[in-house]
């Protein structure tokens, strides 16, 4: 297996859900903008999305989409609890939350990205980013993780981006159970460990 990513981005994500499955995989950096890997392959002919994540599999096929490669990955490894088994409301409850940190938390950060966003998008972005931020904080309320006790990968990715909030000098404050969350899932040693690897710990 490898796993195409770049570091801090949203492929930190399954990074971090591999390293929790214990399943072994080698890492190709990408750059995002030359669309060339650290081999020098042009990615894509990989992945003609030109975004990471991209996972290849040992059968020699490419999965891409966090959402999806992160069940794809618990998948890979039931005992390690990261996702509830296929078919169960459990399970649907998970891709319910993947389906909104992808599409609400991961794409409302994306235009802040954006150097050339004009400063009243900006604004308007960082409002709808902040009403999702405050849904996500109480649905923390009283809770360990975001399923509930048991960490899973919603996890991963919940942490990945909200890791960017500080990237982006987002103040979390307003909102004080994602930064004793974000503390909590961090101090993982999976966690630590992907971190290192990515040249960010
Ligand atoms: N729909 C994709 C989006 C992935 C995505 O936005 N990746 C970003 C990094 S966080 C990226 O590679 N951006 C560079 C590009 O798309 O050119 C997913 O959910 O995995």
């Amino acid at each position: 297996m490898k796993l195409y990513y770049f570091p801090g981005a949203c492929s930190l994500a399954p990074h971090m859900a591999l390293r929790e499955a214990g399943l072994n995989v080698e890492l190709e950096k990408v750059d995002l903008a030359s669309k060339k890997t650290e081999t020098g392959v042009d990615f894509t002919t990989i992945n003609p999305k030109g975004s990471v994540p991209c996972l290849r599999l040992d059968n020699g096929e490419y999965l891409t989409e966090c959402a999806v490669l992160l069940q794809w990955i618990a998948d890979q490894k039931p005992s390690s609890g990261l996702a509830p088994a296929a078919g169960t409301p459990e399970r649907y409850r998970l891709m319910e939350t993947l389906n909104f940190i992808a599409t609400e938390l991961h794409k409302g950060f994306g235009p802040l990205f954006n150097p050339a966003l004009p400063d009243a998008a900006r604004k308007i972005a960082l409002e709808n980013l902040q009403g999702r931020l405050g849904y996500i904080n109480q649905q923390l309320a009283g809770k360990q993780f975001l399923m509930g006790s048991g960490f899973t990968v919603a996890d991963c990715y919940l942490a990945t981006v909200l890791g960017w909030a500080g990237f982006m000098k987002i103040d979390l404050s307003p909102w004080p159970n994602l930064g004793a969350y974000l503390g909590r899932v961090m101090a993982r040693p999976a966690v630590q460990a992907t971190m290192k690897a990515e040249g960010l710990g």
